[in-house]
């Protein structure tokens, strides 16, 4: 899900941002990356654990089984701490008015994608150049039949990278494990998990417990029984994006989170169903909007949905909420997601220290489902659809 107001203002201080280098990782020319600390004070925060990196070097530079992915382990060690500025997700929690009982956990280091993959601009150093520049911004492209191709390829991929994700998913497991299994799927059928280093994001793909509504970032908190769960993932393959997620049950769930995360399913479903040539994107927020205030649920107003293919986002906007100013109608050939963001208690979001996950103000459950459409000349078709082999976990599903 895109922030209605893009927020590169945050993101592009990145490229600009000053560092506290770790004198040893300079003395041992380590790579930058590793050894940059957005404080003096994270620097300090983070000594215990970060001077193992310089163990590891030396060890490597010895030439004991010195691989390319070890050097990435040690260059990416750092930054579990350094995911925003003065902020460190472990081992001390930020000082924060956490709204509900969830709390950031470690995060593994940054998965290797072999190089034999076909990589998004923003990989290799966090930034994405083509996308922010582009005039797909604001003209909503229609799509070429081989465009068109690609991308029901890629969904396809995208969609049983998930399913992959929706099979492993009980109490006790990881949010962590569960980005191992997307990642893994998606090198595994030779696409790029979108997500990974976008923006510096440090994941796979978003995994959004509980009171989180969108871009949680897989750690080390176990699944308890009870908790709901959003997977999100993106995949690129022969130059196009497909996006979705789903919202999944741990164990046992209570009734109001059943009738939240029903809801917000029947929310999209709606939204699909009004999509074919000559409807208003703004429509789309007013069929979400009717359905979840008719069950008193909330609609989510700061991410909206997003122009996608050849770009992970772009033109048109799509607004999940009612009355909102979304411009234009659809036209055949246009792509673009629909993700609405459905909250059991008040709609407002607020940031975590991490600078990525949104929960809601209120600590209250919020869930979420998302596709990658198509506007055909006939109607609509859902390039993620689910297939005869994914699982069956919805129980409204269930003849
Ligand atoms: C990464 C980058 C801030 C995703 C989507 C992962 C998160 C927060 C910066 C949109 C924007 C997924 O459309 C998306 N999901 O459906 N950023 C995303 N990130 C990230
Ligand atoms: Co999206
Ligand atoms: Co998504």
């Amino acid at each position: 899900m895109w922030r209605k107001q893009l927020p590169y203002r945050v993101f592009n201080a990145g490229s600009l941002r000053i560092f506290s280098m770790c004198p040893k990782c300079m003395e041992l020319k380590l790579p930058r990356e590793g050894a940059a600390f957005c404080t003096q004070d994270c620097f300090k925060a983070c000594w215990s654990s970060h001077k193992s990196v310089h163990v590891k070097a030396k060890l490597s530079s010895l030439g004991t089984g010195s691989t390319g992915e070890q050097d990435l382990g040690v260059l990416n060690e750092g930054w579990q701490y350094c995911l925003r500025r003065g902020q460190s997700r472990t081992p001390k929690l930020p000082h924060f008015d956490w709204t509900g009982k969830l709390r950031p956990y470690p995060i593994s280091p940054m998965r290797v994608v072999p190089s034999h993959i076909d990589q998004p601009d923003w990989a290799v150093d966090g930034i994405p150049k083509i996308e922010p520049n582009s005039e797909l911004q604001r003209v909503v492209e229609i799509k070429t039949p081989d465009q068109i191709q690609r991308m029901r390829e890629t969904c396809k991929i995208a969609r049983e990278a998930l399913d992959a994700a929706a099979r492993v998913i009980r109490p006790g497991v990881t949010t962590d494990e569960i980005d191992r299994v997307v990642h893994e799927a998606t090198i595994a059928a030779g696409g790029y998990p979108s997500p990974l280093n976008y923006h510096f994001f440090p994941k796979s793909c978003c995994t959004s417990v509980n009171e989180v509504i969108c871009h949680g970032i897989p750690d080390a908190r176990k699944l308890e029984d009870g908790d709901i769960v959003n997977v999100d993932v993106t995949v690129y393959y022969k130059g196009v994006h497909g996006d979705l997620n789903e919202t999944y049950f741990v164990g046992n769930v209570d009734e109001a989170s059943l009738q939240l995360v029903q809801c917000t399913y029947e929310c999209l479903e709606k939204a699909i169903s009004i999509v074919k040539p000559g409807v208003r994107f703004r429509e789309i927020g007013e069929v979400i909007n009717r359905h979840a205030t008719m069950s008193g649920l909330s609609v989510v107003k700061s991410y909206c949905g997003h122009g996608i293919g050849e770009l992970f986002h772009c033109a048109p906007n799509i607004p999940h909420y009612g009355r909102s100013k979304a411009v234009g109608v659809m036209k055949a050939g246009q792509t673009f997601t629909i993700e609405p963001m459905i909250n059991a208690g008040v709609w407002r979001d607020r940031m975590w220290p991490d600078g990525w996950t949104a929960v809601t103000t209120d600590g209250k459950r919020s869930a979420q489902f998302e596709h990658t459409l198509l506007v055909t000349e006939t109607g609509v078709e859902v390039l993620t659809a689910r297939l005869p082999s994914s699982p069956s976990v919805f129980p409204w599903l269930n003849a």
